[in-house]
């Protein structure tokens, strides 16, 4: 069986953007591939975190995870930090990588425009998620399209290290899903959705109530057109709630487009906001029952176990590859 790797930072309370690009191909995927999914919260740190906000979200990540589908018996689920190979391994690619190719990926530039006091965890975050990708003989990442450039590094760092010290690793592809890799901002369409984002108004949480969900997605930013057609370039906002009904509700653009034939914005957002409801209300059902539950605990200890052992055995690899210690 091959392997899937994927990983989400526990920043803040899942979106609709994490749940449509990411979460959704990991249960789909999980019967066909042995698959690894990751809590990077090594990652979160890359950005200030408040050391109870970050631990409050890194359980509710994994209830998510849990909720959403991710099912023990198919899926190893785990904390990054938990797993000190990770780290390691995140050092010896960071001293393959050069300050140039880092200093090029755009999550780089976003997050750190205009702003004092960068990390240096910010710019290193690319070999270290090439470290979480690389230690499990990963053949595919599911991600998001904001995810592509760092795995193109990630292929670039595994090929660099395979020719220069030794061929261990295996080269990853990537998987984005033909729809739905992009959620927009409800706010600014032009904007990917994001969890950190100052504005809550711009995504919806997972676990919003109903109401909350209604409120945003009627007071999305749309335009003055009042027709339902789904044209990117034109019109981004109608497009980008177009795209979150089709994925949710399994009905095809073209579909949706005809219902709304002759009606406003009004009834289209009102529908969506119900098709968004009632999708997550059982997601949201599961989540606070695991919550409250002694089941994640022991779902992520064993993870961390599973994890160790693979990453441990790649980690002896790359520091017998490099020269490190005294591994012969
Ligand atoms: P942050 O805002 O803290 O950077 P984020 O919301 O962008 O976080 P990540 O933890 O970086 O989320 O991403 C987790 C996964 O969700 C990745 O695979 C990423 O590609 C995917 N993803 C994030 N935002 C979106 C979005 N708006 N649409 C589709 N996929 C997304
Ligand atoms: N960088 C990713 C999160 C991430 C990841 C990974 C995704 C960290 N390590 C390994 C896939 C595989 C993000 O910001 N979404």
């Amino acid at each position: 069986m091959k392997t899937i790797f994927s990983g989400i930072q526990p920043s803040g309370t899942i979106t609709l953007g994490n749940y449509i690009g990411a979460m959704m191909q990991f249960v789909e995927l999980q019967h066909e591939y042995t698959c690894y999914f990751c809590i990077v919260d090594q990652h979160a740190i890359t950005s200030p975190q408040d050391r109870l906000a970050l631990r409050k979200n890194t359980k509710s990540l994994a209830a998510m995870y849990a909720a959403v589908g991710i099912d023990p018996a198919h899926s190893t689920l785990f904390i990054q930090s938990e797993v000190p190979a990770h780290a390691q391994a995140g050092w010896m690619l960071q001293c393959v990588s050069y300050i140039g190719e880092l200093e090029r990926m755009t999550q780089f530039k976003d997050k750190s425009a205009g702003k004092d006091g960068v990390s240096a965890g910010l710019l290193t975050y690319p070999p270290l998620m090439a470290a979480d990708i690389l230690l499990y003989k990963t053949d595919l990442v599911p991600v998001g399209e904001d995810q592509k450039q760092h795995l193109e590094l990630t292929r670039d760092l595994a090929e660099r290290f395979n020719k220069r010290f030794n061929d261990i690793f295996t080269i990853p592809e990537v998987r984005i899903p033909k729809t739905g890799a992009r959620i927009m901002s409800l706010q600014d369409p032009l904007k990917k959705m994001s969890k950190s984002d100052p504005n809550q108004k711009s995504y919806i949480s997972m676990l919003d109530e109903p109401g909350q969900i209604t409120k945003k997605i009627k007071s999305a930013v749309t335009d003055s057109e009042g027709i339902v057609r789904y044209d990117k370039e034109n019109k981004p906002g109608v497009s980008n709630l177009l795209s979150i009904y089709s994925i949710l509700s399994g009905k095809t653009v073209e579909e949706i487009e005809t219902i709304y034939t002759g009606r406003g914005y009004g009834d289209f957002k009102s529908d969506l906001a119900d098709v968004v409801v009632n999708h997550i209300k059982p997601i949201q059902e599961k989540y606070y029952e695991l919550m409250d539950s002694k089941e994640l605990d022991l779902l992520l200890d064993e993870g961390a176990a599973k994890a160790n052992l693979a990453a441990g055995k790649m980690v002896y690899k790359m520091e017998k590859a490099m020269g490190l210690g005294r591994k012969k």
